[in-house]
Parts: structure tokens; sequence; C-alpha cells
């Protein structure tokens, strides 16, 4: 008996400033219903896909800031693709910046939904791994990676959630380099782990990193998939945006590692495969069998301290 589930990565070439969200949703419209004519049942949109990768710029001005949040998902510009994927059935996971009005002070969280294939929001993610800096790098240009000064960290853990006759959950770009995320979601029996990046080719100062951005890239969510067992499907924002290179190479990893299919464009590029979430057992219940083989009287140092506690002189 397979519980097979046909998946995509929507992957998208750059999003210059000037495009307007209306322009942004029909590129996404694009992709899903590409998706949709392939029999695609979810398809996994990039970070922050409604708009340019705006941590990139220091911004003072609260409304130049505002311009690039959502108060309301779906919002007025976001509804045409939620129209369309309920009338294709086509469930999505879209990135977007959030504007949280609901308490007595705006919040602002760097947030992904899961739509479900009947149009509505079936589950929300802050991103909980903020990378960057919070002061203005003047002499970074448009290389800076300011997310701590536009978001806080988000406040709702690695949820997991049941669709498709599954169990779901999602991280955020800079999520996917840390083992925390996937093994939190490990624990609570994730199946297909649905992410979204912006990841910079460059970080000045450090150019003798940039070749090795679509290897870390890689590594990372195909040691997250295998060391839990679990589906990892990526999707980039990539190519040459607003003078800075965003790597693309996104992925579709199964359970064991393996890549089972990756993009080869730095644009809109829809990759897809058929999986089979039976076959996370093959991992969960043998090699990375939980109840069986962790020792967690062993772990609380990773939970008591974010910092490295070095051993005495
Ligand atoms: N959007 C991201 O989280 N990007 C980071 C970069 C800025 C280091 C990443 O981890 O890819």
């Amino acid at each position: 008996m397979t519980r097979s589930l046909h998946v995509a990565a929507a992957q998208m070439g750059p999003i210059p400033r000037a495009e307007s969200k209306t322009q942004t949703v029909s590129r996404l419209i694009a992709l899903l219903e590409e998706g949709a004519s392939r029999g695609v049942e979810v398809v996994v949109f990039p970070e922050l896909a409604l708009s340019t990768y705006f941590p990139r710029w220091w911004m003072d001005d609260d409304a130049d800031i505002d311009s690039f949040f959502e108060a309301q998902m779906p919002s007025e510009e976001t509804q045409p693709l939620f129209d369309r994927a309920r009338e294709l059935s086509v469930g999505f996971y879209l990135g977007y910046a959030e504007l949280d009005t609901s308490g007595p002070t705006p919040r602002r969280y760097n947030t992904s939904v899961f739509v479900g294939p009947d149009g509505t929001i079936g589950a929300k993610y802050r991103k909980v791994h903020l990378p960057g800096h919070e002061d203005h790098k003047k002499d970074w240009g448009n290389l800076q990676q300011l997310e701590k000064k536009y978001f806080e960290p988000g406040d709702l853990g690695f949820p997991v959630f049941r669709a498709y006759d599954g169990i779901l959950g999602m991280a955020i770009c800079n999520d996917r380099r840390w083992p925390e995320t996937y093994r939190v979601m490990g624990m609570q029996g994730v199946e297909l782990i649905m992410i979204g990046y912006n990841t910079p080719v460059h970080t000045p100062g450090l150019p003798q990193h940039n070749h090795l951005q679509g290897f870390w890239n890689h590594l990372s969510m195909q040691a997250g998939a295998y060391q839990n067992g679990s589906y990892v499907v990526g999707a980039a924002k990539c190519g040459h945006e607003e003078g800075g290179d965003l790597i693309g190479q996104s992925a579709i990893i199964a359970p064991t590692g393996e890549m089972m299919a990756q993009a080869v464009s730095l644009e809109d590029e829809l990759i897809s495969a058929v999986i089979d979430l039976d076959r996370c057992e093959e991992i969960k219940g043998w090699i990375f069998n939980f109840e069986k083989h962790r020792q967690p009287q062993h772990y609380s140092i990773i939970t008591e301290s974010a910092g490295v506690q070095l051993p005495p002189e």
C-alpha cells in the first residue's frame, strides 16, 4: 500500500523591486497551472515569494517597509492565487512577509502558509532562525542581510500537520541549515518538509564561500531528509536580482537523502516528482528509529543554551 503524492517545487527567477504584486502573483499562478497540468497535488513556492528579497536594503520609512508586508492573507492581490488553486484542487506553500496586527503592537514575521486544495489556509509557520544583522552595513551596499531588522523570530515553533494522508511541516530558508529544525519536526513524525529560500551567492568579506553556497544548500536539505526519514522539497528564488545573485538548485529529496528532481535554470521553473510517503518508514523504522536508539539524557546541552559551553581550561 503506497501513499503517493505528486509534489512540486516552483522555483522563481528574480523579482525586480518594480514588479507589482499582481504581476508576481500571475507568475505564481502560471507555475501552479503548469503543476496542475502535470497532475501535481502540492506546489512549494519560495520564501518571500511576493516581492524582491527586500532585506538587502536598509529602509527607514515605515511606508516603504510596509509595502513589502501583508496585513491579510489572502490579500486583494493574492486572492486570485487562492481562487485558482481551489479551482484546480492544488495545494501550495507560500512564503511572504507578515504584518500581524492582531495584538496591541504590530509585529513582523517572515512567514509561510500551507493552503489546502480547497483554497483555505491549513497551517502557518513563522521563521525561527533569522540570519544576518540589524545594523546598517553601508559598505555592503545591496548585499545586506537585514532580516534581524525587519522580522522578529517566529513564535509558533515547528508545528506539523496532517494533510494528503501524511504529516507535513514547513521551514524557511536559513532554518534549513539547522539540524534542530528537522529534528523537532522529525520528533513529530514529519514525512514531508516544505522549504522556500532566498540564498545570496555573495557574502561581503567571504568570497571563499561563493562556490560553496550550492553545495551547502543540498548538503543541509539532504542530511535533514535522511536523518529524519522525511521528504524535503526546497524552492528557490534565484538569479540576478537587484544587483545581487541568488542560488537556484531547487530540489525534491527522498528520505534516503537521494535527489529525486533538481532545477536546472535560474528562472521560473517547475520541478515535480511522485513521492511515496510510505518510504519514510524505511529510515524512520530502522537506522533512525528514534524510540529505539535516541539517548535524550545526553542531549540536554542542546536546549539549555544557545551558545557553546567550552570545557574547563
Ligand atoms: N533568506 C535567508 O534566510 N537567507 C540566508 C542567507 C542570508 C545567509 C540563508 O541561510 O540562505
